[in-house]
Parts: structure tokens; sequence; C-alpha cells
């Protein structure tokens, strides 16, 4: 990697501290993912971002600004790139994954709060996350408790606005989510000068579908059997997709997509036929919280889908693309946003069926349901989600876990005896 040290100091960036997380991430990843063997030759493209993820990709950031654009950086799915896009931002997703950030985090949140919220506020108060550091403003949301009580602190540090989620979906919900997206495009609109138009918004809308697009292309290659990529491999194209240029990663994920298909043709896969089919579903797993899906793959089994946010959650459902004004393009909006089923919901029956589908479609012999420690609407949704997939006769465990590598002999003994259930 090349020397970017003056770039991290014009970001204000913890030099020394930020050198002992860069110290630690490639070893990390050459035993979890270059380990792996029989790997698609495209996958060589994501490993060049990780091994670029505070250099190319930041500097990259650095260029726009310079081009008067401004980086957007956000923690849930709910956040329309749509509308950043089509203003002329570069949208980030920034929910930190790593067990690094954490102590920072604890040192202004209570220890029993959940770890991607600690991570994320200790990536900024520790000043060695370069994407934070390079964000014009973040966006918030009022998804869960922690977050809601995180962003407050956050917006000691930097610029926040925070989006209003309702958490019913009502008709009259839907009028309260395109008014809060209103109100973001106007906060947006503010801080560029520029103004949002029905063209701009419906050209980047195309866009961001067509990332949705060459996602689901390969969430449906998973399909197959023998799989034709490995479960940590497709989460670190989902997780990439969250920061990655939107044009490049479209053209490298369509690339990576047409050697799988040539794989699937010549029924080549990287775990063997028949071997079991694990789905994931859950809290998300952001960049680099691989915990899970290097336990079950190092257990004779095989990740084939994730019904989480850094998976199915972000790409399924497309946004309606025959708005023929501005009004009816943010309803198009809100119907897709409203339909991915968060457990900050209530009701959420709409997740216990995409679960149920999702075991069918990816022909899943056994489920983990990994939540986030302290994340009590996906602990909750639990009981749900085990009664209906006890009903259909498949294996389901509970995981309730940190970013720590603590437990992880305790996880792979429970992995291993979901395993051997199939
Ligand atoms: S749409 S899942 S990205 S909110 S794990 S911080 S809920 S305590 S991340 Fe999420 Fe948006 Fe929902 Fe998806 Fe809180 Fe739970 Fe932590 Fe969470």
């Amino acid at each position: 990697m090349a020397d970017y040290t003056k770039m991290w100091q014009e970001l204000d960036v913890d030099i020394e501290k930020h050198d002992g997380l860069c110290e630690v991430l490639p070893m990390f990843y050459e035993n979890i993912y270059l380990s792996q063997e029989n790997r698609p030759e495209n996958m060589n493209y994501y490993n060049f971002v990780i091994s670029e993820v505070h250099g190319l990709r930041i500097k990259e950031l650095q260029d726009s600004k310079k081009e008067d654009k401004k980086v957007v950086g956000s923690f849930c799915v709910f956040v329309p790139d749509e509308i950043t896009l089509a203003l002329n931002c570069v949208p980030v997703g920034i929910c930190s994954g790593s067990q690094f950030w954490v102590p920072d985090g604890e040192k202004v949140m209570p220890r029993n709060t959940c770890p991607l919220i600690k991570a994320s506020i200790g990536a900024k108060l520790s000043r060695t996350c370069p994407y934070f550091q390079s964000c014009d403003m973040v966006v918030g949301e009022t998804t869960c408790d922690g977050k809601k009580k995180a962003w407050e602190i956050l917006g000691e540090h930097m610029d926040v606005h925070v989006m209003d989620l309702p958490q019913m979906k009502r008709e009259k919900d839907k009028l309260h989510w395109i008014d809060e997206m209103n109100t973001y495009k106007d906060v947006l609109e503010e801080k560029t000068g520029n103004k949002l138009s029905f063209e701009n918004l419906k050209e980047k809308t195309e866009l961001v579908n067509k990332k949705r697009k060459v996602l689901k292309r390969l969430y449906d290659l998973r399909k197959c059997d023998p799989v034709p990529i490995s479960g940590k491999d497709a989460l670190l194209v989902s997780q990439i997709a969250f920061y990655d240029d939107i044009d490049r990663f479209i053209e490298q994920t369509n690339n990576l997509c047409d050697e799988l298909e040539e794989r699937v043709k010549k029924d080549e896969g990287v775990f063997d036929k028949d071997t079991p089919r694990i789905m994931i579903t859950g809290t998300p797993m952001s960049i680099p919280n691989w915990k899970i899906h290097h336990i079950v793959e190092t257990s004779d089994a095989v990740v084939v889908c994730e019904e989480t946010c850094t998976g199915t959650r972000y790409f399924e459902n497309q946004v309606s693309e025959d708005a023929e004004n501005m009004d009816e393009q943010f309803e198009n909006l809100a119907n897709r946003y409203l339909g991915i089923n968060c457990a900050c919901f209530t009701p959420n029956e709409g997740r216990v069926e995409d679960v149920l589908r999702y075991v069918d479609e990816y022909k899943v012999d056994a489920v983990v349901y990994n939540s986030l420690q302290f994340c009590s609407t996906y602990a909750i949704e639990y009981k749900n989600i085990e009664k209906a997939l006890k009903e259909k006769g498949i294996p389901v465990i509970m995981i309730e876990t940190d970013y720590s590598e603590e437990d992880t002999g305790q996880i792979k003994t429970r992995v291993e005896a979901l395993v051997e259930m199939v």
C-alpha cells in the first residue's frame, strides 16, 4: 500500500493509534479470507479493495470533495442513497464492525450497549476511522434506543442529521417517512447548495436499483448446489457495496457473477455438493465482522444466505421506476424502503415470511440466528422465527455475541452440533 500518512494527518486521524489497527487487519484478513481454497478469480478485486480500505478509497473521497461533492455517512439501510447521490454527494456506510473501537465507545456509553453502536462511536472519538474523518455530515435514524442516544453524543463531534423512522407500517407512517425524506433532501440542499431535480433523482434511482440487481444476481447464484462462492466471500461483497464507488462496484460484481455462472455451468463449487447449507439471520455484520461465517465455514458447512441488512434486506425489492413527477418518486422510494423488515417495526411478521421463503429458495438445511449482544428487538424476535422454523422442520440456534473472539470456541461447538443435526 502506498504511504497515505499525509492524507490521514490532514484528516486529523490519530496516526499512532490508527497504525495499531492497520497492523492487525492484514493478518486477520489473510487467515480468514486468503486461506480459502478455490476462490473465484474475480475476488481479487475485493481483496484489493480491502488492502486499500483506508487508502485508495479514502483518497477517492478526498478527490470527490475537491470536485465540490460532500461525503455523507450513514449507519442504516433506511437512509435513501438515491437522494444522497442525486444531490451530488457520496454516500458511505460506516457502521463499525471491529472490537478495536469498542473500548473507546465504552468511555462514553454504558458497557451493556450493542457493540455496533459502541464501535461506531469509538471509531469517531478515537479518530481512527478515515471514513468518519472524511464525512461532511452523517445521517442517523431512530431505529433503536441505543442509536438514538448515540447520535446525541456523535453530534457533539460532527454534523449529524437524524431521520425519524416510523416503527409501524400504516399509511400515515408512510406519509411520515415521505416527509422525513423531504426534510433530508432540504438539509442536503442547504449543505450542498444544489437543488434536487426529478431527472437527477430518477437517474440515481435507476443506478441504485442496478446495484441492488447485481447483488440479487450474486445471491441467486448462491442458490445452486454446489455453491459457486463461499458465504464469507459473498458477505465481503455485500459489505464493500456500502462504501465502494457505485459504478465500479456494479461492474466488478457483474464480472464476478459472470465467472460464477461459468462455474455453475460446469457444476463447480467451493464446497462439495450436499455440504450442509446454512442461512444466517439477524443483525448486520459490518466490516470486519466475519466471525460467524468463518466459524460455520470451518465446521463442514457453507453459508448460502444472510437475512440481514448486510444481506437480503439491503437489496431485495427495487424502487419502482414508473414515477412521472417528484411526489410519485418519493412515494416509490417510501414503498420500497418501508418494505424492509427490520426488527424495529411492530408488528414485523414480514420478516418471518422472508426467512421461510429464503429457506425454500436457498435450499437451507439449518439456520443460525445471530444477534449482537444487547440488541433487544432482534433477540426478542427469535421466538417467532424459531417457532416458524421448527414447524417447518428446520433446525435453528440462537447466538448472541459481540465482536470479541472470547466465545469463538463455544460458538463453534454449538454450530458443529447444529451441522450434525442436518
Ligand atoms: S434496518 S437492522 S441497519 S436498524 S444491532 S444498532 S438495531 S441494538 S443495526 Fe440495523 Fe437499520 Fe434495522 Fe438494518 Fe440497534 Fe440492534 Fe445494535 Fe442495530
